[in-house]
């Protein structure tokens, strides 16, 4: 088995995929964080020099289309191909530039499925076999996946037919789940017997654990599936009782089948199909999709983590059984929340595509705050305020306000780039931020590359500042230029630097310093090559959000939210949740088996009167000698210094506490623990003891009420 371990860039072309939405309803924020991070790792490798495709397409088959389409009285091809289009134009608005977008219904994706799936019979991987399938008699049809709903036979939460999306996460294969009842009537689900084919993945245990062995990407991805591995793998249905979707192959002169392909047996495919579609239109001579697919290239998934068994499991099972190449690395993203709470489309609790772009904010932000925030795998949470605290500190503060201030003093005072050579403090500076941006791609880390931006952004910030050129330009012009000089080299290598997160503004600094061409071309050396002599007065490049800005999108939000709310209810909950890359709401709910179940006993207000909760101030914090987990705290509550005895010595940087506001119950019994009087109690919650604060305005010593 080919397991390429090398560092990027290697010799080998590179497939990035991202998992492909179904083509059933309007992207939100879940969906881009995805999408926009696979473009950012896929433009970051480009930088490397990795010759690199990122190919994608819309999944118009399954039930998740099927239902949808139904509900709406639709047919589904209509109704998916609609979608596609409208996320062909809705992706390339966030520059997420996928280098072929195609779909799963196309003649590339169904040929190049039935051939596969061909392949798979010849080579003896497939059989069939007499299974239980639900069946609602009034509708008079079959209730595949989503058509048929039940408890998890793995978990006990409600599940749909093919997969557990409240509960474990399970793939559930056709007559698992339990208490089956049909989603079109709600009538019990009755079971027929159907003869199915069946992919022999059990097959495969071998070959997947020394898979899983060399993969690359994000820890879940490569973790979990060990689990399922020693768990005992299942063989897989791979047919459906169902007329939209790719038909299951049959013979030459034998009857069209009556089955479809489950829709997890041709979505995956078409990463393939995609990759030969993106050949067909530039030639194989710039890039041959089968040097990677059947050959030795590159292959990375970013992909939601409710998919991880799809592409850690049945794909390089179906890839193995055809001898194709495998994925080097899988990275599976984290959730969304909004303000905290899930994501949820039935309670418009999300961040539409189109509803960001229509309050004119520029793609770019977003993607630097997704991709700084979550990286590829880390959970995210969006929020007005947070955005607002991102833009304005990193973007504007840091990166836009060094642009500018750097350029708009070369154009002023030498027209452009001053004529000396970089220092060697800073071209040493620009070589570090170069290796930490490398290292992060190859770690599969986007705030890495990210920090890599704006940290060298802030290096410059603080260099200009600290040689204060407008005091050198008449006495000491030589040093005045050099430090200029400096400046502009620094800019540039940011842009080269923050391009694959914020491409557009990226390139607008490439046009301010003159340079030809794109900067998306450049790759991470050229952050060393001189900028051109001349350049015309700069623009700045980001502008502050304000505070009233962000009061009304909280306002939007909310109203929403509530108004959504109020028939919440059946229909709220029809809706189809984990069709995104994301996670949805399940999944953002802290799993409530690993909490301290909820008090039943309520108590008066006047039971929380007698509790003394105050404000305070941390003003000291020390270990206690010989025991292991406590601190000896000083913390000013108004009136006193109250010295406190609290466990947080493994859980936190002590010396990073003096100064930090904290909640403490005043009016605790005092204690003695190692000898050292404890005077009141540091409210904490979490397993890192997470200390409670106030974000406002909460002065020291007033009351928590
Ligand atoms: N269409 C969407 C999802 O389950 C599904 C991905 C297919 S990737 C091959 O997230
Ligand atoms: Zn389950």
């Amino acid at each position: 088995m080919h397991m390429s371990t090398d560092e990027f860039p290697t010799d080998q072309p590179a497939v990035v995929t991202c998992g492909l939405p179904y083509a059933n309803g309007d992207l939100h924020i879940g969906h881009l964080r995805g999408y926009i991070g696979a473009d950012a790792f896929s433009r970051a490798l480009e930088t490397l020099g990795q010759e690199t495709a990122y190919v994608c397409g819309s999944d118009m088959h399954g039930t998740p289309v099927a239902v949808n389409a139904e509900q709406q009285g639709v047919d589904p091809e209509d109704f998916a191909l609609d979608w596609h289009e409208q996320y062909e134009e809705t992706f390339p608005q966030f520059n997420v530039e996928f280098d072929n977008y195609g779909h799963t219904h196309d003649e590339t994706n169904t040929e190049l499925t039935q051939e596969i799936v061909r392949t798979l019979d010849e080579e003896g991987y497939i059989y069939e076999k007499e299974i239980q399938v639900a069946y609602d008699p009034d509708a008079d049809q079959y209730l595949p996946d989503r058509y048929v709903e039940g408890t998890c036979p793995y978990c006990g939460e409600k599940a749909r037919g093919d997969e557990c999306d409240e509960g474990c996460q399970r793939h559930l294969e056709p007559g698992e789940v339990e208490d089956p009842t049909s989603t079109i009537t709600g009538n019990p689900a009755e079971y027929r017997e159907r003869t199915h084919k069946f992919f022999e993945v059990s097959e495969f245990a071998d070959f997947l654990t020394e898979f899983l062995d060399g993969l690359e990407g994000t820890s879940n991805a490569r973790n979990q599936p060990r689990q399922w591995i020693e768990d005992g793998l299942q063989d897989w249905c791979i047919t459906r009782d169902m007329d939209w979707g790719i038909d299951y192959p049959t013979a030459e002169g034998e009857d069209e089948s009556e089955l479809v392909l489950y829709v997890w047996v041709d979505a995956p495919i078409e990463y393939v199909a995609s990759t030969k579609q993106y050949s067909e239109r530039v030639g194989t001579d710039e890039f041959d999709w089968e040097q990677v697919w059947k050959g030795d290239g590159e292959i990375m998934h970013i992909i939601g983590r409710d998919i991880i068994q799809h592409h850690t499991i049945f794909w390089p099972a179906m890839l193995e059984g055809v001898g194709y190449n495998k994925p080097r690395g899988i990275a599976a993203t984290g959730f969304i929340t909004i303000n905290g709470k899930g994501l949820s489309t039935s309670r418009n609790r999300a961040i539409w595509a189109k509803e960001y772009l229509d309050e004119g904010f520029h793609p770019d932000l977003l993607r630097y705050y997704l991709t700084t925030t979550g990286g590829l795998q880390q959970d995210v949470d969006f929020s007005w305020d947070a955005f607002q605290e991102k833009v304005n500190g990193e973007l504007v503060g840091t990166v836009g306000n060094f642009w500018y201030r750097s350029l708009l003093f070369a154009y002023r005072n030498y027209e452009g780039t001053p004529e000396t050579d970089v220092s060697e403090e800073v071209r040493e500076r620009i070589e570090g931020a170069i290796g930490d941006a490398r290292e992060s791609v190859n770690d599969y880390d986007l705030r890495g590359i990210g920090g890599a931006a704006t940290e060298l952004a802030q290096f410059g910030n603080e260099y200009i500042q600290r040689n204060e050129p407008w005091k050198l330009t008449d006495d000491e012009p030589e040093k005045a230029a050099q430090v200029i000089r400096d400046c502009v080299q620094i800019a540039k290598a940011v842009g080269v630097l923050i391009e694959p997160i914020a491409p557009d503004k990226a390139q607008n600094l490439w046009e301010q310093l003159g340079e030809d061409g794109a900067v998306a071309d450049a790759h991470l050396e050229d952050a060393l090559e001189a900028p051109p002599r001349n350049f015309d007065e700069p623009g700045e490049l980001f502008a502050k959000i304000e505070d009233d800005r962000v009061e009304e999108l909280n306002e939007k939000l909310e109203e929403r939210v509530a108004a959504a709310g109020d028939d919440d209810g059946e229909d709220a909950d029809e809706e189809t949740e984990s069709d995104d890359t994301a996670a949805d709401e399940s999944d953002s709910m802290a799993d409530t088996d690993d909490l301290e179940a909820l008090a039943d006993e309520r108590i008066g207000f006047e039971d929380f009167q007698d509790l003394d909760i105050r404000v305070g101030r941390i003003e000291s914090a020390e270990g206690i000698e010989g025991a292991d987990d406590l601190a000896r705290l000083e913390v000013d509550i108004g009136f006193e210094t109250r010295q406190v005895v609290a466990g947080i010595k493994q859980l936190h940087d002590l010396e990073e506490l003096p100064g930090e506001k904290c909640i403490l119950l005043a009016n605790m019994e005092k204690a003695e623990l190692f000898g050292v009087e404890s005077n009141g109690m540091i409210l904490a919650a979490g397993e890192e003891a997470d200390l409670l604060t106030t974000h406002g305005d909460a002065e020291v010593g007033e009351k928590v009420r």
